[in-house]
């Protein structure tokens, strides 16, 4: 193959590619350009954690209201009926939450009217729970479902 031909060649892969957008694996869920799996057993925030790692991916974190909402929608649909773990800790820093994949204080969030409290001085993991409307901190050996994002 000539210069210009094999050219061609690599320019179209790359076209094609970009086109195409992000395609989710099996058993993985797609919203725009992320996948999300979500899991079917409960677990310890540790656990959900490394559980998402060992997939190529992290405890799913939210980049705004749209994405919450479609989230919400599955987590019902799936009928999880206690939480779901958000990949956020104060654990460095009381009071201060913040991402599990940047260390960084949180731009978007939905924490509930009356949390995050650390309720009994031994909350610093974030979760969504299914009975109320908004995040709660909870203790981090709950066990709650959990959805990993990539
Ligand atoms: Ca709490």
């Amino acid at each position: 193959m000539d210069i210009s031909r094999h050219l061609l060649f690599v320019l179209t892969i790359v076209l094609a590619k970009t086109t195409a957008g992000k395609v989710c694996q099996k058993g993985w869920a797609q919203f725009k350009n992320n996948c999300y799996y979500f899991s079917s057993g409960d677990a310890t925030f540790k656990d959900a954690m490394i559980s998402c790692i060992s997939i190529g991916a992290g405890l799913l974190e939210f980049q705004n209201k749209i994405e919450e909402t479609w989230v919400d929608l599955q987590i019902k649909h799936r009928g999880y009926t206690k939480g779901v773990w958000l990949g956020y800790s104060d654990i460095q820093k009381e009071g201060r939450y913040v991402s599990m994949s940047n260390a960084e204080e949180l731009g978007y969030n939905n924490w509930h009217k009356t949390e995050p409290n650390n309720g009994g001085g031994i909350e610093h993991c974030a979760a969504i729970h299914v009975q109320y409307v908004g995040w709660v901190d909870v203790h981090c050996t709950a066990k709650f479902n959990f959805v990993c994002k990539k």
